[in-house]
């Protein structure tokens, strides 16, 4: 194949999601030129569902990117949220606790405003790259090479940003000798469907029960988000919509149950649960973001937050490169993104282990779980701990 192109950026960012868009506006808005390199259509990265509620952390840079309006107006704030175990629930009052607030909108929505963003402003989005290559990241002189319909092209630029998910090349492109990986598999995984009924509760409700964890979240005020745990061997084919309801009714209080509208699924998905974070986020000139980096279960809503904190660093350390010539953000970018990466990874590791059914689990593993939440909901200072976490810990 010949190399047909030869592009130049300040910063090349492999990956067009939630990590890289945001990260390629941020830059935009500081006069910082970027390319993305994504695998996928635009409609494909526009189609997918995923997170759902947003910490003010990643509120304050949508705001900063110019991409704030339409969230503002369509998400909605959340003051706290419900936690229930079998027929019992209660509230944890993040406001009170915390005078911190979460916003519920899709991340599907956020993606949606960076993409219109980026085009609006004509930033540069190359989709359907295949065979994308980093080359030089420990050199002066780095680059990120692809084929675009059976042409490839090549980008030099000053630094790359790694945001292409758990499954993308920018972390392995780092050499196995300098990186260490951490990992923990769940033996389940969670079932979600997607459906355009009004949500059973104006809160989120995380639920523990004997059948299995499950959780009620929402969208808007027609679109509803629910989730069961399932196993890890489990297929959407063996769930109608009609058994998912049913299941779903058994793990929530039944005054809840009783008030909860079903209706057709217009999505319906597994997710397989892990923990996984790599070190260093930071080879030479390659920086990870998000995913590419590390994987929280979805338990506590930390997943596309953490990205955003990522972002957020690394944000700030190009703005002192370009701005001041100063690399001190840049060397410290690892160490500073991972300290909250890790904290982010033992809150949702804990509010897992607090809310699911184990297979092993024996009655006394399931009675240590029980008085875990009995505590919660009576000691003020656990229901703190939970909720300055859950709102998100400072940048
Ligand atoms: P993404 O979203 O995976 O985007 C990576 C992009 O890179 C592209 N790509 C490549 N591009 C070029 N070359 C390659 N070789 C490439 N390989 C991959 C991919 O096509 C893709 O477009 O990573 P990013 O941007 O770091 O964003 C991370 C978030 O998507 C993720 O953390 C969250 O969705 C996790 N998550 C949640 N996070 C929250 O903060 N709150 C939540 O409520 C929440 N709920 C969830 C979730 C994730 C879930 N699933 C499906 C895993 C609920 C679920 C069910
Ligand atoms: C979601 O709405 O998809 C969602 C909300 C909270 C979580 C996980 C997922 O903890």
């Amino acid at each position: 194949m010949r190399r047909i192109n030869q592009l130049r950026t300040q910063v090349a960012i492999v990956g067009g999601g939630p990590s890289g868009l945001l990260l390629s506006q941020l830059l935009h808005v500081q006069g910082i030129d970027s390319i993305v390199i994504e695998r996928k259509t635009k409609d494909y990265v526009l189609g997918r569902i995923r997170a759902g509620v947003l910490e003010r952390g990643l509120v304050a840079l949508m705001e900063e990117a110019g991409c704030a309006d339409r969230m503002h107006a369509e998400g909605i704030i959340h003051d706290g949220t419900l936690i229930s175990f079998g027929q019992e629930m209660f509230r944890v009052d993040f406001a009170d606790l915390t005078g911190h607030s979460v916003m519920v909108y899709g991340q599907t929505e956020v993606t949606r405003d960076l993409y219109a963003a980026r085009e609006a402003a004509g930033g540069r989005i190359v989709c359907e790259a295949e065979d994308v290559v980093i080359e030089g990241a420990d050199t002066d002189a780095p680059t990120v090479s692809y084929a675009v319909q059976g042409a490839r092209q090549a980008i030099t630029c000053d630094f790359i940003a790694g945001c292409d998910g758990f499954h993308g090349v920018s972390r392995k492109t780092i050499p196995d000798h300098l990186r260490q990986e951490f990992e923990k598999v769940y033996p389940y995984g969670w079932l979600g469907i997607l459906s355009e009924t009004p949500p059973v509760n104006h809160e989120l409700i995380y639920a523990n029960s004997e059948r299995g964890f499950a959780l009620c979240s929402q969208r808007n005020a027609n679109l509803s988000r629910y989730y069961i745990q399932c196993s890890m061997s489990d297929h959407v084919d063996n769930w109608s919509d009609e058994a998912f309801w049913d299941e779903l009714k058994k793990r929530i209080p039944s005054d809840q149950a009783d008030t909860l509208i079903t209706g057709p699924s217009i999505e319906k998905s597994i997710a397989p649960l892990r923990s996984f974070v790599t070190e260093p986020m930071q080879w030479g000139r390659l920086f990870l973001c998000g995913d590419a980096a590390h994987i929280v279960p979805p338990t506590g809503a930390k997943g596309l937050n953490t990205a955003a904190s990522d972002v957020h660093y690394l944000y700030h350390a190009l703005r002192m490169f370009y701005g001041e010539g100063s690399e001190n953000g840049l060397n410290t970018y690892s160490q500073k993104a991972l300290l909250r990466v890790w904290k982010a990874e033992r809150f949702s590791w804990w509010f897992s282990n607090l809310m699911h059914s184990y297979p092993d689990h024996t009655a006394f593993d399931h009675k240590m779980q029980i008085a875990e939440l009995e505590f919660l909901r009576s000691n003020r200072a656990a229901q703190m701990a939970m909720a300055e976490n859950y709102v998100g810990l400072p940048y």
